[in-house]
């Protein structure tokens, strides 16, 4: 299988609140690192470069005026005198007014996030960018015949909502590919997260549309990260509603529950009868991951490979999240050898 990787990801790395102070974040350029570093040793296949894209590619996911933020919002930051990561302090929850733009980086930073886990850095927005890109350029190429790519994304990109940023999330990578291909013809797409965390900015993007199916695989929100989204009963509305699929899963969870869910939840993806299946490759679910709560072995993960395999559509598989960095590359890498092994 071919990997989209882009060096730019390296140029964001960022802090983030823990135990009462600034550390550097789990979501670090090791991670992308580590991965690739698995694909070459293991001779996965050919390794490309992204193709630059234009910023009206990121649209149809966000907002123009979302994007708009994302590529000024280090600028106007450092106009007010502050190097250091930029993160929000304040956000329009509940009766505050979430209808104006306010007109300072302070108070935007709150109006474009769900959380303080996304920190704006000097080299953000080019690394974002270059991630969203490395989404596009694997879409192209699955689009245009081969069966199963890997798009090696950082920053990861599932928490992005149309509109806001959160969870190390800034472009949605796999809604923004989604989106392309709709466009390049394509009837319907699939897109299935089994990230251990919730998909909320992909189930965000196409809650109210029926050619998106969308479903997410995660720990069970009322006790795990983000909390406010990912609920069995969160089904989609108006020609969405039926287009959206939850499985919250306890804390704990091991291979024998996440796989009867995994099953489920590719025969929802089958009746869809998508062109092209997305799937959003969190692997984070690992026993050992460091933020985390499920318990799947390395070894799972080639199980989960070939279940995917089993469909039989065309696969972009959209690296998101895993923070046990010693093991990422080989849990990431077992899932593609575990497609390939099924489709090759
Ligand atoms: N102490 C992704 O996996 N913080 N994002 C959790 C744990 C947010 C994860 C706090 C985790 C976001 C892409
Ligand atoms: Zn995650």
């Amino acid at each position: 299988m071919i990997t989209i990787f882009s060096s730019n990801h390296r140029l964001h790395h960022g802090t983030e609140l823990k135990d009462g102070s600034l550390k550097p974040s789990f979501e670090n350029p090791q991670r992308a690192d580590t991965v690739l570093a698995r694909v070459k040793s293991e001779g996965l296949g050919d390794v490309i470069s992204e193709q630059r894209f234009d910023r009206s590619n990121y649209v149809p996911a966000h907002s123009e005026r979302y994007v708009t933020f994302l590529e000024n919002a280090w600028q106007e930051w450092v106009a007010t005198g502050k190097t250091h990561d930029a993160l929000p302090l304040v956000w329009p929850v509940r009766d505050l007014a979430i209808d104006k733009e306010p007109g300072f980086i302070d108070g935007k930073l709150g109006f474009y996030a769900m959380d303080a886990g996304a920190p704006i850095t000097q080299g953000t927005w080019e690394a974002v960018r270059s991630s969203a890109d490395v989404a596009l350029t694997g879409m192209e190429r699955v689009i245009e015949g081969e069966l199963g790519a890997f798009a090696l994304c950082r920053p990861p990109g599932h928490h992005a909502a149309r509109e806001y940023m959160g969870g190390y999330c800034y472009l949605n990578n796999a809604a923004i590919a989604a989106e392309r291909c709709l466009r390049r013809g394509a009837k319907r797409v699939a897109i299935l997260d089994v990230d251990f965390h919730h998909g909320n900015g992909t189930q965000n993007i196409f809650y109210d549309r029926n050619d998106v199916f969308f479903a997410s695989i995660h720990g069970d929100p009322s006790v795990s990260y983000p909390y406010f989204s990912g609920f069995a009963d969160e089904k989609g509305v108006g020609i969405g509603e039926g287009f959206n699929a939850n499985y919250p899963l306890p804390r704990g969870t091991q291979w024998d529950t996440f796989s009867v869910a995994l099953a489920d939840s590719l025969k929802r993806v089958q009746a869809h009868q998508p062109d092209f299946l997305i799937i959003s490759l969190g692997v984070d679910t690992f026993e050992h991951d460091p933020i985390s709560h499920f318990r799947l072995t390395s070894e799972n993960f080639i199980q989960m490979g070939e279940a995917i395999a089993e469909v039989g559509i065309p696969t972009l598989f959209v690296m998101e999240g895993g923070y046990m960095v010693d093991e990422i590359g080989i849990n990431a890498v077992n899932t593609l050898q575990g497609y390939d092994s099924k489709i090759f």
